[in-house]
Protein backbone atom coordinates (compact mmCIF):
# COMPACT_ATOMS: atom_id res chain seq x y z
CA UNK A 1 0.00 0.00 0.00
CA UNK A 2 1.50 3.17 -1.00
CA UNK A 3 1.65 5.48 2.49
CA UNK A 4 0.77 8.69 2.86
CA UNK A 5 3.40 11.22 3.41
CA UNK A 6 1.54 13.88 5.10
CA UNK A 7 3.48 12.66 8.36
CA UNK A 8 1.34 13.65 11.62
CA UNK A 9 1.80 16.98 13.17
CA UNK A 10 2.96 15.47 16.50
CA UNK A 11 4.86 12.58 15.35
CA UNK A 12 7.09 14.21 13.57
CA UNK A 13 7.59 17.67 13.93
CA UNK A 14 11.41 17.79 13.20
CA UNK A 15 13.88 14.72 13.94
CA UNK A 16 17.66 16.16 13.93
CA UNK A 17 19.86 13.24 13.99
CA UNK A 18 22.96 14.74 14.91
CA UNK A 19 24.24 16.57 17.60
CA UNK A 20 26.33 19.04 15.06
CA UNK A 21 22.57 19.95 14.64
CA UNK A 22 22.05 22.14 17.52
CA UNK A 23 25.27 23.84 17.31
CA UNK A 24 25.29 24.53 13.49
CA UNK A 25 26.23 27.68 12.16
CA UNK A 26 24.81 28.22 8.45
CA UNK A 27 25.90 32.20 8.36
CA UNK A 28 29.51 30.81 9.78
CA UNK A 29 29.78 27.93 7.25
CA UNK A 30 28.63 30.96 4.72
CA UNK A 31 31.13 33.33 6.02
CA UNK A 32 33.76 30.67 4.73
CA UNK A 33 36.43 31.26 1.97
CA UNK A 34 34.98 28.12 -0.11
CA UNK A 35 31.72 29.29 -2.27
CA UNK A 36 29.86 25.29 -1.92
CA UNK A 37 28.72 24.09 -4.89
CA UNK A 38 24.42 23.65 -5.63
CA UNK A 39 22.75 20.69 -7.70
CA UNK A 40 19.24 21.45 -8.49
CA UNK A 41 17.42 18.00 -9.33
CA UNK A 42 14.16 18.81 -10.44
CA UNK A 43 12.44 15.70 -11.72
CA UNK A 44 9.03 15.37 -13.60
CA UNK A 45 5.85 14.62 -12.24
CA UNK A 46 7.16 12.70 -9.23
CA UNK A 47 4.89 12.46 -6.01
CA UNK A 48 6.74 12.05 -2.80
CA UNK A 49 5.28 8.64 -1.87
CA UNK A 50 8.21 7.16 -4.62
CA UNK A 51 10.38 6.99 -2.27
CA UNK A 52 11.92 4.31 -0.65
CA UNK A 53 13.55 6.19 2.11
CA UNK A 54 9.73 7.82 2.73
CA UNK A 55 8.18 4.52 3.36
CA UNK A 56 7.54 2.91 -0.06
CA UNK A 57 8.71 -0.32 0.32
CA UNK A 58 8.03 -1.30 -3.79
CA UNK A 59 9.92 1.00 -5.20
CA UNK A 60 13.82 0.99 -5.71
CA UNK A 61 15.69 4.62 -5.61
CA UNK A 62 18.19 3.81 -3.78
CA UNK A 63 20.35 7.06 -4.53
CA UNK A 64 17.69 9.22 -3.71
CA UNK A 65 17.10 7.12 -0.32
CA UNK A 66 20.94 8.12 0.01
CA UNK A 67 20.21 11.68 0.01
CA UNK A 68 16.89 11.46 2.44
CA UNK A 69 18.96 10.08 4.75
CA UNK A 70 21.85 12.60 4.51
CA UNK A 71 19.76 15.62 4.36
CA UNK A 72 16.58 17.30 5.76
CA UNK A 73 13.61 16.36 4.37
CA UNK A 74 10.14 18.42 4.03
CA UNK A 75 7.39 15.77 3.67
CA UNK A 76 4.60 19.06 3.21
CA UNK A 77 5.67 20.63 0.18
CA UNK A 78 3.98 22.41 -2.44
CA UNK A 79 3.29 23.55 -6.20
CA UNK A 80 1.58 26.51 -5.16
CA UNK A 81 -0.63 25.79 -8.92
CA UNK A 82 -0.94 26.77 -12.15
CA UNK A 83 -3.43 28.71 -14.42
CA UNK A 84 -2.59 26.31 -17.50
CA UNK A 85 -3.16 22.37 -17.59
CA UNK A 86 1.21 22.40 -18.28
CA UNK A 87 1.58 22.42 -14.80
CA UNK A 88 5.27 21.96 -15.11
CA UNK A 89 5.49 25.32 -16.42
CA UNK A 90 4.68 27.91 -13.91
CA UNK A 91 6.20 25.60 -11.39
CA UNK A 92 9.83 25.77 -12.82
CA UNK A 93 9.05 29.28 -13.42
CA UNK A 94 8.12 30.03 -9.25
CA UNK A 95 11.55 27.67 -8.41
CA UNK A 96 13.78 29.55 -10.56
CA UNK A 97 12.54 33.13 -9.14
CA UNK A 98 11.36 32.89 -6.11
CA UNK A 99 8.12 34.32 -6.99
CA UNK A 100 4.30 33.09 -6.92
CA UNK A 101 2.07 31.76 -9.74
CA UNK A 102 0.20 35.39 -9.21
CA UNK A 103 3.24 37.03 -10.54
CA UNK A 104 3.85 34.92 -13.77
CA UNK A 105 2.41 36.52 -16.94
CA UNK A 106 2.06 34.25 -19.47
CA UNK A 107 2.06 30.52 -18.01
CA UNK A 108 2.22 29.11 -21.42
CA UNK A 109 5.52 30.72 -21.74
CA UNK A 110 6.42 31.01 -17.93
CA UNK A 111 7.55 34.79 -18.11
CA UNK A 112 7.04 36.88 -15.10
CA UNK A 113 4.92 39.51 -15.23
CA UNK A 114 7.75 42.56 -14.66
CA UNK A 115 10.74 40.31 -16.27
CA UNK A 116 12.09 43.76 -17.35
CA UNK A 117 12.46 45.32 -14.01
CA UNK A 118 16.16 45.40 -13.57
CA UNK A 119 15.53 44.96 -9.69
CA UNK A 120 14.42 41.13 -10.63
CA UNK A 121 17.35 38.34 -9.89
CA UNK A 122 16.32 35.35 -10.56
CA UNK A 123 18.22 32.46 -9.37
CA UNK A 124 20.67 31.58 -12.18
CA UNK A 125 21.08 35.18 -11.86
CA UNK A 126 22.52 35.31 -8.40
CA UNK A 127 24.61 32.60 -8.71
CA UNK A 128 26.18 34.16 -11.88
CA UNK A 129 26.76 37.64 -10.23
CA UNK A 130 28.12 35.37 -7.47
CA UNK A 131 31.24 33.98 -9.53
CA UNK A 132 29.61 30.75 -9.97
CA UNK A 133 29.93 29.00 -13.05
CA UNK A 134 26.19 28.05 -14.24
CA UNK A 135 24.73 25.09 -16.32
CA UNK A 136 20.88 24.08 -16.93
CA UNK A 137 20.66 20.44 -18.84
CA UNK A 138 16.60 20.38 -18.90
CA UNK A 139 13.84 18.60 -20.81
CA UNK A 140 13.03 20.94 -24.33
CA UNK A 141 9.51 22.92 -23.98
CA UNK A 142 7.69 23.73 -20.67
CA UNK A 143 10.40 25.91 -18.92
CA UNK A 144 10.71 29.39 -18.75
CA UNK A 145 13.12 30.45 -21.66
CA UNK A 146 13.97 34.14 -20.23
CA UNK A 147 15.28 32.77 -17.00
CA UNK A 148 16.87 29.42 -18.27
CA UNK A 149 19.03 31.70 -20.70
CA UNK A 150 20.46 33.56 -17.93
CA UNK A 151 22.42 29.86 -16.94
CA UNK A 152 25.82 30.28 -18.16
CA UNK A 153 24.62 26.84 -20.51
CA UNK A 154 21.30 25.91 -21.01
CA UNK A 155 20.76 22.65 -22.85
CA UNK A 156 17.58 21.26 -24.18
CA UNK A 157 17.15 17.78 -24.56
CA UNK A 158 13.90 16.27 -26.09
CA UNK A 159 11.83 13.51 -24.17
CA UNK A 160 13.22 10.02 -25.49
CA UNK A 161 14.11 6.65 -23.73
CA UNK A 162 17.74 7.44 -22.88
CA UNK A 163 17.38 11.65 -22.17
CA UNK A 164 18.06 11.01 -18.39
CA UNK A 165 21.00 9.42 -18.97
CA UNK A 166 22.09 12.50 -21.34
CA UNK A 167 21.25 14.61 -18.95
CA UNK A 168 23.09 13.10 -16.38
CA UNK A 169 26.17 12.77 -19.08
CA UNK A 170 26.29 16.64 -19.00
CA UNK A 171 26.08 16.96 -15.15
CA UNK A 172 29.16 15.03 -14.92
CA UNK A 173 31.13 16.88 -17.28
CA UNK A 174 30.02 20.18 -15.95
CA UNK A 175 31.13 18.46 -12.54
CA UNK A 176 34.49 17.42 -14.01
CA UNK A 177 34.86 20.81 -15.86
CA UNK A 178 34.58 23.26 -12.68
CA UNK A 179 35.85 21.45 -10.19
CA UNK A 180 38.70 23.32 -8.19
CA UNK A 181 38.46 25.81 -10.44
CA UNK A 182 34.91 27.68 -9.54
CA UNK A 183 31.79 26.83 -7.64
CA UNK A 184 29.50 25.32 -9.26
CA UNK A 185 25.32 25.90 -9.88
CA UNK A 186 23.74 22.95 -11.52
CA UNK A 187 19.99 22.79 -12.59
CA UNK A 188 19.18 18.80 -13.87
CA UNK A 189 15.70 18.86 -14.46
CA UNK A 190 15.11 15.54 -15.91
CA UNK A 191 12.02 15.15 -18.41
CA UNK A 192 11.17 11.72 -16.51
CA UNK A 193 9.01 10.40 -14.77
CA UNK A 194 6.58 12.34 -16.82
CA UNK A 195 4.60 10.26 -19.47
CA UNK A 196 5.36 7.92 -20.99
CA UNK A 197 7.71 7.41 -18.55
CA UNK A 198 10.67 6.94 -20.55
CA UNK A 199 13.58 4.36 -19.11
CA UNK A 200 15.05 1.27 -21.07
CA UNK A 201 13.21 -1.42 -21.27
CA UNK A 202 15.37 -2.80 -18.84
CA UNK A 203 13.71 -0.65 -16.05
CA UNK A 204 10.47 -2.10 -17.13
CA UNK A 205 11.28 -5.61 -16.46
CA UNK A 206 11.45 -4.44 -12.61
CA UNK A 207 8.15 -4.10 -11.84
CA UNK A 208 5.41 -6.88 -11.85
CA UNK A 209 1.94 -4.48 -12.57
CA UNK A 210 -0.01 -6.92 -10.36
CA UNK A 211 2.78 -6.56 -7.00
CA UNK A 212 2.02 -2.57 -7.98
CA UNK A 213 -0.03 -0.81 -4.77
CA UNK A 214 -2.81 1.34 -5.83
CA UNK A 215 -4.15 4.14 -2.92
CA UNK A 216 -6.83 3.34 -1.01
CA UNK A 217 -8.79 6.31 -2.65
CA UNK A 218 -8.64 4.85 -5.84
CA UNK A 219 -12.09 4.95 -7.58
CA UNK A 220 -12.92 4.32 -11.43
CA UNK A 221 -14.33 7.81 -11.83
CA UNK A 222 -13.95 11.35 -10.02
CA UNK A 223 -17.02 11.49 -8.19
CA UNK A 224 -17.70 14.77 -10.08
CA UNK A 225 -16.73 17.44 -12.82
CA UNK A 226 -14.11 19.03 -11.53
CA UNK A 227 -13.64 21.51 -14.34
CA UNK A 228 -10.85 19.65 -16.00
CA UNK A 229 -11.72 16.38 -16.72
CA UNK A 230 -10.62 15.28 -20.05
CA UNK A 231 -7.18 17.34 -20.25
CA UNK A 232 -4.24 15.35 -21.87
CA UNK A 233 -2.80 13.51 -18.57
CA UNK A 234 -6.92 12.51 -18.09
CA UNK A 235 -7.08 11.09 -21.27
CA UNK A 236 -3.98 8.57 -20.80
CA UNK A 237 -6.22 5.35 -19.65
CA UNK A 238 -10.09 5.00 -20.42
CA UNK A 239 -12.86 5.81 -18.23
CA UNK A 240 -14.36 4.75 -16.26
CA UNK A 241 -10.66 3.67 -14.95
CA UNK A 242 -9.39 -0.43 -14.22
CA UNK A 243 -7.12 -1.22 -11.61
CA UNK A 244 -5.60 -3.45 -13.75
CA UNK A 245 -4.66 -0.10 -16.33
CA UNK A 246 -3.59 1.91 -13.21
CA UNK A 247 -1.59 -0.58 -11.94
CA UNK A 248 0.59 -1.04 -15.04
CA UNK A 249 0.80 2.69 -15.09
CA UNK A 250 2.06 2.76 -11.89
CA UNK A 251 4.56 -0.22 -12.53
CA UNK A 252 6.09 1.85 -15.53
CA UNK A 253 6.26 5.43 -13.55
CA UNK A 254 8.13 3.43 -11.39
CA UNK A 255 10.34 2.03 -13.72
CA UNK A 256 11.24 5.79 -15.00
CA UNK A 257 11.79 6.56 -11.37
CA UNK A 258 14.44 3.87 -11.07
CA UNK A 259 15.93 4.75 -13.77
CA UNK A 260 16.01 8.59 -12.77
CA UNK A 261 17.35 6.98 -9.69
CA UNK A 262 20.34 5.66 -11.02
CA UNK A 263 21.11 8.75 -13.40
CA UNK A 264 21.38 10.58 -10.13
CA UNK A 265 23.54 8.02 -8.54
CA UNK A 266 26.06 8.73 -11.19
CA UNK A 267 26.34 11.91 -10.77
CA UNK A 268 26.30 11.22 -6.79
CA UNK A 269 29.51 9.00 -7.50
CA UNK A 270 30.63 11.86 -10.69
CA UNK A 271 30.76 14.58 -7.37
CA UNK A 272 32.59 12.45 -4.32
CA UNK A 273 34.97 11.13 -7.31
CA UNK A 274 36.01 15.05 -8.03
CA UNK A 275 36.41 15.50 -4.35
CA UNK A 276 33.41 17.83 -3.82
CA UNK A 277 30.37 15.96 -2.40
CA UNK A 278 31.36 17.90 0.87
CA UNK A 279 31.35 20.83 -0.25
CA UNK A 280 28.04 20.77 -2.43
CA UNK A 281 24.62 21.57 -1.21
CA UNK A 282 22.05 19.62 -3.25
CA UNK A 283 18.47 20.36 -3.56
CA UNK A 284 16.16 17.13 -4.65
CA UNK A 285 12.31 17.86 -5.89
CA UNK A 286 9.93 17.55 -8.53
CA UNK A 287 7.81 19.77 -10.36
CA UNK A 288 4.67 18.66 -8.90
CA UNK A 289 2.91 15.43 -8.03
CA UNK A 290 0.47 12.99 -10.14
CA UNK A 291 -2.52 11.46 -9.56
CA UNK A 292 -2.32 7.27 -10.07
CA UNK A 293 -5.91 6.50 -10.04
CA UNK A 294 -6.18 8.67 -7.00
CA UNK A 295 -9.80 9.43 -6.77
CA UNK A 296 -9.98 8.46 -10.44
CA UNK A 297 -7.70 10.83 -11.55
CA UNK A 298 -4.16 10.38 -13.15
CA UNK A 299 -3.10 13.78 -14.37
CA UNK A 300 -1.30 16.73 -12.34
CA UNK A 301 -4.40 18.76 -13.02
CA UNK A 302 -6.52 19.09 -9.22
CA UNK A 303 -5.52 19.80 -5.73
CA UNK A 304 -5.31 16.85 -3.87
CA UNK A 305 -2.74 15.95 -1.25
CA UNK A 306 -2.54 11.88 -3.91
CA UNK A 307 -2.70 14.78 -6.65
CA UNK A 308 -0.93 17.59 -8.48
CA UNK A 309 0.40 19.81 -6.54
CA UNK A 310 2.11 17.78 -3.31
CA UNK A 311 6.01 17.16 -4.08
CA UNK A 312 8.55 15.72 -2.69
CA UNK A 313 11.68 17.78 -1.25
CA UNK A 314 14.87 17.61 0.55
CA UNK A 315 18.33 19.03 1.40
CA UNK A 316 21.07 18.07 1.93
CA UNK A 317 25.09 19.37 1.73
CA UNK A 318 27.62 21.00 4.75
CA UNK A 319 25.79 22.46 7.27
CA UNK A 320 22.48 20.64 6.89
CA UNK A 321 21.32 18.32 9.64
CA UNK A 322 19.92 15.10 8.44
CA UNK A 323 16.25 15.41 9.71
CA UNK A 324 12.59 16.01 8.34
CA UNK A 325 9.85 18.30 8.73
CA UNK A 326 6.48 18.56 8.58
CA UNK A 327 6.41 22.15 8.25
CA UNK A 328 4.16 23.60 5.14
CA UNK A 329 6.05 25.15 2.31
CA UNK A 330 5.91 25.84 -1.32
CA UNK A 331 9.07 25.28 -4.00
CA UNK A 332 8.88 29.11 -4.59
CA UNK A 333 11.34 28.83 -0.92
CA UNK A 334 14.16 26.97 -2.30
CA UNK A 335 15.91 29.70 -3.53
CA UNK A 336 16.00 32.59 -0.51
CA UNK A 337 16.91 29.16 1.10
CA UNK A 338 19.80 28.21 -0.93
CA UNK A 339 21.08 31.87 -0.73
CA UNK A 340 20.72 31.75 3.05
CA UNK A 341 22.70 28.29 2.74
CA UNK A 342 25.63 29.44 0.84
CA UNK A 343 26.00 32.75 1.88
CA UNK A 344 24.17 35.04 -0.54
CA UNK A 345 22.32 37.53 -1.11
CA UNK A 346 18.38 36.47 -2.50
CA UNK A 347 16.41 39.75 -3.56
CA UNK A 348 14.30 41.16 -0.53
CA UNK A 349 11.23 41.11 -2.71
CA UNK A 350 10.43 37.37 -2.90
CA UNK A 351 7.02 35.36 -2.24
CA UNK A 352 9.57 32.73 -1.13
CA UNK A 353 11.04 32.77 2.30
CA UNK A 354 14.26 30.73 3.61
CA UNK A 355 13.57 27.77 5.53
CA UNK A 356 17.08 27.42 7.14
CA UNK A 357 15.47 28.42 10.29
CA UNK A 358 13.38 24.90 9.79
CA UNK A 359 16.51 23.03 8.66
CA UNK A 360 18.77 24.34 11.74
CA UNK A 361 15.91 23.78 13.95
CA UNK A 362 15.34 27.14 15.61
CA UNK A 363 11.63 27.01 14.16
CA UNK A 364 9.61 24.41 13.74
CA UNK A 365 6.84 25.92 11.19
CA UNK A 366 7.32 27.71 8.27
CA UNK A 367 3.84 28.99 7.23
CA UNK A 368 0.26 28.94 8.55
CA UNK A 369 -1.52 27.94 5.49
CA UNK A 370 -0.71 26.41 1.98
CA UNK A 371 -2.60 28.03 -0.39
CA UNK A 372 -3.03 26.61 -3.89
CA UNK A 373 -4.70 26.83 -7.28
CA UNK A 374 -5.57 25.47 -10.47
CA UNK A 375 -6.96 27.77 -13.27
CA UNK A 376 -10.45 29.15 -12.53
CA UNK A 377 -11.85 25.85 -11.64
CA UNK A 378 -10.18 24.96 -8.12
CA UNK A 379 -8.80 26.45 -5.31
CA UNK A 380 -7.34 24.84 -2.29
CA UNK A 381 -6.08 26.15 1.68
CA UNK A 382 -4.91 23.56 4.22
CA UNK A 383 -3.67 24.29 7.52
CA UNK A 384 -1.92 21.47 9.84
CA UNK A 385 -4.60 19.44 9.91
CA UNK A 386 -7.40 20.72 7.59
CA UNK A 387 -7.74 21.09 3.87
CA UNK A 388 -10.24 22.79 2.17
CA UNK A 389 -11.28 22.66 -1.58
CA UNK A 390 -13.48 24.87 -3.94
CA UNK A 391 -14.16 24.42 -6.91
CA UNK A 392 -16.55 27.41 -7.90
CA UNK A 393 -17.66 26.73 -11.40
CA UNK A 394 -19.69 23.60 -9.74
CA UNK A 395 -20.15 25.79 -6.84
CA UNK A 396 -18.52 22.33 -4.86
CA UNK A 397 -16.75 22.08 -1.58
CA UNK A 398 -14.36 19.70 -0.05
CA UNK A 399 -13.33 19.70 3.54
CA UNK A 400 -11.06 17.23 4.82
CA UNK A 401 -9.30 16.27 8.63
CA UNK A 402 -6.02 15.13 7.33
CA UNK A 403 -5.29 13.78 10.36
CA UNK A 404 -7.44 11.39 10.70
CA UNK A 405 -7.86 10.81 6.41
CA UNK A 406 -4.90 11.72 4.83
CA UNK A 407 -6.18 10.25 1.84
CA UNK A 408 -9.32 12.46 1.60
CA UNK A 409 -11.74 10.04 1.29
CA UNK A 410 -14.33 11.83 3.89
CA UNK A 411 -15.61 14.93 2.68
CA UNK A 412 -17.04 16.72 6.08
CA UNK A 413 -19.23 19.17 4.08
CA UNK A 414 -22.91 18.95 4.75
CA UNK A 415 -22.02 17.18 8.64
CA UNK A 416 -23.56 19.97 10.48
CA UNK A 417 -20.79 19.31 13.32
CA UNK A 418 -17.99 20.78 10.75
CA UNK A 419 -20.07 23.94 9.21
CA UNK A 420 -17.92 26.19 11.06
CA UNK A 421 -14.67 24.85 10.50
CA UNK A 422 -16.27 24.81 6.56
CA UNK A 423 -16.66 28.73 7.46
CA UNK A 424 -13.46 28.99 9.06
CA UNK A 425 -11.59 27.29 6.47
CA UNK A 426 -13.01 29.41 3.53
CA UNK A 427 -12.32 32.66 5.21
CA UNK A 428 -8.82 31.41 5.06
CA UNK A 429 -9.09 30.94 2.09
CA UNK A 430 -10.40 34.58 1.29
CA UNK A 431 -7.39 35.71 2.81
CA UNK A 432 -4.67 34.00 1.06
CA UNK A 433 -6.47 35.02 -2.01
CA UNK A 434 -6.08 38.55 -0.48
CA UNK A 435 -2.72 37.98 0.12
CA UNK A 436 -1.48 36.84 -3.00
CA UNK A 437 -3.91 38.79 -5.24
CA UNK A 438 -6.11 36.50 -6.84
CA UNK A 439 -8.81 37.98 -7.84
CA UNK A 440 -11.39 34.90 -8.82
CA UNK A 441 -14.60 35.02 -7.22
CA UNK A 442 -15.47 31.70 -5.07
CA UNK A 443 -19.21 31.87 -6.29
CA UNK A 444 -20.49 31.86 -10.09
CA UNK A 445 -24.20 32.98 -10.92
CA UNK A 446 -25.24 30.23 -13.07
CA UNK A 447 -22.92 27.02 -11.31
CA UNK A 448 -22.91 24.26 -13.68
CA UNK A 449 -24.49 20.99 -13.07
CA UNK A 450 -21.54 18.64 -10.80
CA UNK A 451 -23.09 15.36 -11.81
CA UNK A 452 -20.63 13.57 -14.59
CA UNK A 453 -20.75 10.26 -15.94
CA UNK A 454 -18.16 7.73 -17.46
CA UNK A 455 -20.41 7.85 -20.87
CA UNK A 456 -19.87 11.82 -20.33
CA UNK A 457 -16.46 12.07 -19.98
CA UNK A 458 -15.41 9.65 -23.26
CA UNK A 459 -18.69 11.87 -25.27
CA UNK A 460 -16.64 15.27 -24.34
CA UNK A 461 -13.51 13.59 -24.93
CA UNK A 462 -14.83 12.34 -28.48
CA UNK A 463 -16.57 16.02 -29.43
CA UNK A 464 -13.25 18.00 -28.58
CA UNK A 465 -11.50 17.46 -31.55
CA UNK A 466 -14.51 18.97 -33.19
CA UNK A 467 -14.91 21.42 -30.55
CA UNK A 468 -11.02 22.66 -30.83
CA UNK A 469 -11.51 22.93 -34.99
CA UNK A 470 -14.99 24.90 -34.63
CA UNK A 471 -13.38 27.25 -32.02
CA UNK A 472 -10.15 27.57 -34.24
CA UNK A 473 -12.39 28.73 -37.19
CA UNK A 474 -13.96 30.97 -35.66
CA UNK A 475 -10.60 32.77 -34.53
CA UNK A 476 -9.82 32.86 -37.81
CA UNK A 477 -12.65 34.35 -38.68
CA UNK A 478 -12.44 37.58 -36.25
CA UNK A 479 -8.37 37.61 -37.64
CA1 LIG B 1 5.79 18.25 -14.35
Amino acid sequence: MIKSNLSRRNFIKMTCLTAAASTLSVSAMAKGAKKPNVIFIYTDDQRPDTIGALGNDKIMTPNIDKLYKRGFAFTSAYCMGSNSGAVCMPSRTMALSGRSVFDIKQYRKGELADQDNPDIRTWPAAMNASGYATMRTGKSGNHPVSITHQFDQDIDIRRREDCTEEHADNAIKFIEDNSGKKPFFLYLATATPHDPQPAPEKYYAMYDPDDMPLSPNFLPLHPFDNGEMIVRDEKMLPHPRTKKDVRQKIANYYASITYTDDQIGRIMDALEEAGQMDNTIIVFASDNGLSLGDHGLLGKQNLYENGGMHVPLCFVGPGIPAGKSDAMVYLFDIYPTVCQLAGLHAPKKLDGQSLVPVITGKRQEARDAIFCIYKDVQRSVRTDRWKLIRYPQVDMTQLFDLQKDPFEMNNLVGNRKYSKKVDEMLSLLKAQQKKFNDVLPLTVEDPKSAEITADQVNARIQEEPKKLKKEKKKKNKKK
